[in-house]
Formats: structure tokens, C-alpha cells, sequence
């Protein structure tokens, strides 16, 4: 069977994911596509270098991402970094004509995702942007009905992404909240995610029409690069500028006459991972809310009189991805079964030489529409995806 050997450049909340999805393909999906060899761990420094390839259970461990991506005996160049590196590293991998999967957003804006996108084009490399969530048995279950013409044509797409570990004002000013790092603030960081839902399920979307809001414009500095997601740091220290958006609400029209919402925030109170969809068509309808992410509502216009209504679907052997995963309905998806399949998908594309998707292609167009949305923020005017 087929080796590949990763370099994983990260070794954050992202690297752990990343990391446990290589060891526990192959033991979800065989005969695996490949197996994929967990070579080289880079960090900011030699010493979380090593601490991320014993605990991740990488082979080597090194501070130089640049020498680590220029070996060729790498395959695989893993992207886990803050977002203002990811395009220096993609465009230096795909130089080095690796294959490439880079966490999401692609990159700050659509103008660097561009350049991501050209070099990958020009490598002629397997790229992947690591929107997990369609990954979601339930999610791909939806795209699977509205495929098959289930619910009829779509009229409407309501999606949103709540979660409140930024909400107190006193939380550390992390690398999430600065735009020379992150890009943009909710949109890009969750927001995209509903982006991703949205083009995977209905279509592309044409134009918007936002509101964008910073609610807490300063918080305490914070000493280190270190991404807490929102715990922790000294309450009183320094207070330093925060300029990106803490909440965004954008009406959407899709290119194929569909209309819709997309609400994101990191401020409401209560919410953890309340990432949802409900989609309506001539006939029938699609939920899905990722709290609950073993189940898909599904409610079809023809169910008889007495029994109409959402009823709930539990996904399992007889769905996508079913066949790898656990034996039984309900048994229990999570965050690390998207990343499993998300590893699977990729090493399935890289074996058969198959574009996989979402690919920097749709990072791309992803990012497009979330400058669409903070440029309609400002101006308050509706805004065409070019
Ligand atoms: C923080 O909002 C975050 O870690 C996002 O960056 C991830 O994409 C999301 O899956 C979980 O929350």
C-alpha cells in the first residue's frame, strides 16, 4: 500500500486534529487510499517542535518549515498555522510540487487566496482547504437528498454559526482578533464555514447584502503568540486594538435564484458550536444544527396528513462515509470523525490523481464572497461576487 509522508507545519488545536486524523484513517477506512506516514512536525521554536512530534507522533520535529518543505521525501505539506502564513507556505510547497491541505480560511482575502491558487494550478498539485464540517455524515446525507431531487428545487437557505468564547470583553487580544493576522475577524474565521455550507449544498452564491459589527473595539494584550480561544490571559493587562468584525448578518441570492441568510458570531452567550442549516424546497425540507450532529431533520411534503412533520434521521452505516465509520447509527460523530474522513478524501484524491473538494478553488471563491460581505458591511449596499 501506498506511503505518504506528511509535513505538518503547526502544532496548535489544528496540528492535534490534523495528527490524530492521519494515525486513525486507516483504521476507519480500509483498505485505506494510502497510509499516511506522520514525518515531520514544525513549530516556532525547536523545543514545541518536540513536544508537538511526541506527542502527535511525528517522526522528526523541526523549526525551518521552508528546508522541511523543500524535502523530497515529503508528499504532503500540511498547513495548520495562523492565516497570515498560509499563502507564504502553500506557494513554497506547491514550488516544491507537494501535495498541499491548508486550514481554512485559505488565506486573509481573496487577492492572496488568488495567488495560493495560481501556484497550485501552476504545480499542478493536489490541494485541499480544510472546511471540515461538510464532512459531517448528516451535512453530506443533505447534499445527498437535495441531489437526488428530495426535497424539489431550493428556495431558501437559512445557515448560521453562533459560539461565545469571545463574548467577554476581557478575553485575551489573540491573533483572532488583529486583521494583519487573521484577515477578518467572524467572517472569516466561522462565517466561512456557512459560506462552505451554503456553495456545497445550493450553489454559488451571486450577491449580498451585510451587516458587519465589531462589539468589543480593545482587550487585553496578551504575551506569546499562543491561541487560547478565549480563556485565560491577564484581565488587566494593557488593552490594545482589536480591528475586525465580532458578529456578521448577510442576506444572500444564490446564482440560481435561491435566496437566503447567513448570521455568524463569537459573542452569543450560551452558543458553543451552534453551527445550523435549514433549507426549504418545493418539496420538502433539510435541518441540521452540529450540536447535534448525528442527526439530519428531514421532512418530506408527500408524508401523510397525520404524520407530517420533521422526523429525525440518525446517520450510520446506510449514509456517506457510513461504510468507514461505526457500525451502528448514533453511535457518536465528532469534530475528529470530520477530520478522519477529511484525511480520506484527500489521500482517495492524491491516489487517484482527482481534484478533491473543497479545493483552493473554492477557498478562493469562498474568500471572494467573505470580502463581498465586510465590503457590504461598510457600504450598506448590496455587493456582486466577482
Ligand atoms: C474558533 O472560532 C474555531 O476554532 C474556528 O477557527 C474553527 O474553524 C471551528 O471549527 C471551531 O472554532
Amino acid at each position: 500500500m501506498q506511503k505518504l509522508n506528511v509535513a505538518m507545519i503547526g502544532g496548535g488545536f489544528m496540528g492535534k486534529a490534523h495528527a490524530m486524523a492521519y494515525a486513525a484513517m486507516p483504521m476507519f477506512f480500509w483498505p485505506a487510499p494510502a497510509i499516511p506516514v506522520r514525518k515531520v512536525v514544525v513549530d516556532v521554536n525547536q523545543q514545541m517542535a518536540e513536544t508537538a512530534r511526541d506527542r502527535f507522533g511525528f517522526e522528526e520535529a523541526s523549526a525551518d518549515w521552508r528546508a522541511v518543505v523543500a524535502r523530497p521525501d515529503i508528499d504532503i505539506v500540511d498547513i495548520c498555522t495562523p492565516n497570515n502564513s498560509h499563502a507564504e507556505i502553500a506557494i513554497a510547497a506547491a514550488k516544491a510540487g507537494k501535495h498541499i491541505i491548508c486550514e481554512k480560511p485559505l488565506a486573509r482575502t481573496g487577492v492572496e487566496s488568488r495567488t495560493m491558487l495560481d501556484a497550485v494550478r501552476a504545480s499542478g498539485s493536489i490541494h485541499m482547504v480544510a472546511f471540515n464540517y461538510r464532512r459531517t455524515p448528516a451535512v453530506a446525507l443533505a447534499r445527498k437528498l437535495i441531489e437526488e431531487g428530495r426535497i424539489g428545487d431550493i428556495l431558501n437557505f437559512r445557515g448560521t454559526y453562533l459560539q461565545d468564547w469571545s463574548a467577554d470583553p476581557d478575553s485575551p487580544l489573540s491573533w483572532r482578533f488583529q486583521k494583519s493576522v487573521a484577515g477578518s475577524g467572524t467572517v472569516g474565521d466561522i462565517g466561512t464555514h456557512v459560506i462552505d455550507f451554503a456553495r456545497y449544498l445550493v450553489g454559488e452564491i451571486a450577491s449580498v447584502n451585510a451587516m458587519v459589527k465589531n462589539h468589543i473595539p480593545t482587550r487585553p494584550r496578551q504575551s506569546g503568540g499562543l491561541d487560547t480561544l478565549g480563556v485565560g490571559g491577564d484581565r488587566n493587562a494593557e488593552r490594545g486594538p482589536v480591528d475586525v468584525d465580532d458578529e456578521m448578518l448577510t442576506m444572500i441570492r444564490f446564482a440560481n435564484g435561491a435566496i437566503g441568510s447567513i448570521e455568524a458570531t463569537r459573542n452569543a452567550y450560551g452558543r458553543n458550536n451552534f453551527l445550523t442549516f435549514e433549507i426549504h424546497g418545493t418539496k420538502g425540507s433539510l435541518a441540521f444544527n452540529y450540536e447535534r450532529r448525528d442527526e439530519l431533520q428531514v421532512m418530506f411534503a408527500d408524508d401523510v396528513g397525520d404524520a407530517r412533520g420533521f422526523r429525525t434521521v440518525y446517520t450510520g452505516p446506510a449514509h456517506p462515509y457510513g461504510s468507514g465509520l461505526w457500525p451502528i447509527p448514533a453511535l457518536g460523530i465528532g469534530y475528529g470523525e470530520t477530520k478522519i474522513i477529511e484525511c480520506f478524501d484527500l489521500c482517495t484524491a492524491i491516489v487517484t490523481g482527482k481534484q478533491p473538494s473543497p479545493n483552493f478553488e473554492d477557498g478562493y471563491r469562498i474568500a471572494l464572497i467573505a470580502d463581498a460581505i465586510l465590503s457590504s458591511g461598510e457600504s450598506g449596499q448590496w455587493v456582486d461576487i466577482p
